[in-house]
C-alpha cells in the first residue's frame, strides 16, 4: 500500500460535476473491469466495446495493460507487489473517469482478488462492474498470441500468470464471458445487454 504523503491538501468542489456531465452525456459514468489470464481477450474486447459504444456517440475510453505500462506504470515489474501497485493506481484512474461521466473499459490481469477488491471499493455501487473474460491456460495458451507462454514454460520468461504465478478468479463478478466458446461478438452482445439492462446505457 503507498504510504501517504501528501497533507495540509483541501477536496474542491468543482461546479461542472458527475450529475452534470451525465445529463449532457445522456448515459452513466462507471468501469467495466476486465480480469484474466494474458490472451484471455480482455483487450480485444475492451476494444469491441469501445468501438460499439463510440458508434452510438457514448464517451468511452480504453485503460489497457500492455499500453499504460509504457507510461504510467512503466516502473513497475510483475512481482505480486508490482501488480498491486499497477492495480492501484489503475483503479485510481479508472475512479477519475467514471466521475468525468465516461464508460471507462480496464484490461489487466489483475490476477489478485484482493487487489481488484480494493478499486473496487475505490467506487461507489454500481460504479465498478467486474468482467470476468474466462478462458482456460489451455485456450489462452493454444492461443499463445505474443509467444509469452512459450517464454514462460522454457524458463526464459519469469512469474508468468498462469504458468508460474497465480491467477485468483473472480468469485462474484457482475458479467462472465466464456472466450473458449463464445465469439467477440457474442461477449460484446452479453456485455452490452448488461449495460443496457442496468440502465447505463438506453437500449
Ligand atoms: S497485471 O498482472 O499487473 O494486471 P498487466 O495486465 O498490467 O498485468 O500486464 C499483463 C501483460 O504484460 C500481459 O498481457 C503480457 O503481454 C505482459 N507480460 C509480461 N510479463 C508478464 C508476466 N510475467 N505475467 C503476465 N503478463 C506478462
Amino acid at each position: 500500500m503507498a504510504e501517504v504523503k501528501s497533507t495540509n491538501i483541501v477536496w474542491h468542489q468543482h461546479t461542472v460535476n458527475r450529475a452534470a456531465r451525465e445529463q449532457k452525456f445522456g448515459h452513466r459514468g462507471c468501469t467495466l473491469w476486465f480480469t484474466g489470464l494474458s490472451g484471455s481477450g480482455k483487450s480485444t474486447l475492451a476494444n469491441a466495446l469501445d468501438e460499439a459504444l463510440c458508434a452510438r456517440s457514448a464517451r468511452s475510453y480504453v485503460l489497457d495493460g500492455d499500453n499504460v505500462r509504457h507510461g504510467l506504470t512503466k516502473d513497475l515489474g510483475f512481482g505480486p507487489a508490482d501488480r498491486t501497485e499497477n492495480i492501484r493506481r489503475i483503479g485510481e484512474v479508472a475512479r477519475l473517469f467514471t466521475d468525468a461521466g465516461v464508460i471507462n473499459a480496464t484490461a489487466f490481469i489483475s490476477p489478485y482478488r484482493e487487489d481488484r477488491d480494493r478499486a473496487r471499493a475505490l467506487q461507489q455501487a454500481g460504479d465498478f462492474l467486474e468482467v470476468y473474460v474466462k478462458a482456460s491456460v489451455e485456450v489462452c495458451e493454444g492461443r499463445d498470441v505474443k509467444g509469452l507462454y512459450g517464454k514462460a514454460r522454457s524458463g526464459e520468461l519469469k512469474e508468468f500468470t498462469g504458468v508460474s504465478a497465480p491467477y485468483e478468479e473472480p468469485l462474484n463478478p457482475e458479467i462472465i464471458v466464456d472466450t473458449g466458446i463464445q465469439s467477440v461478438e457474442e461477449s460484446l452482445a452479453v456485455i452490452v445487454g448488461y449495460l443496457e439492462r442496468h440502465g447505463y446505457l438506453s437500449a
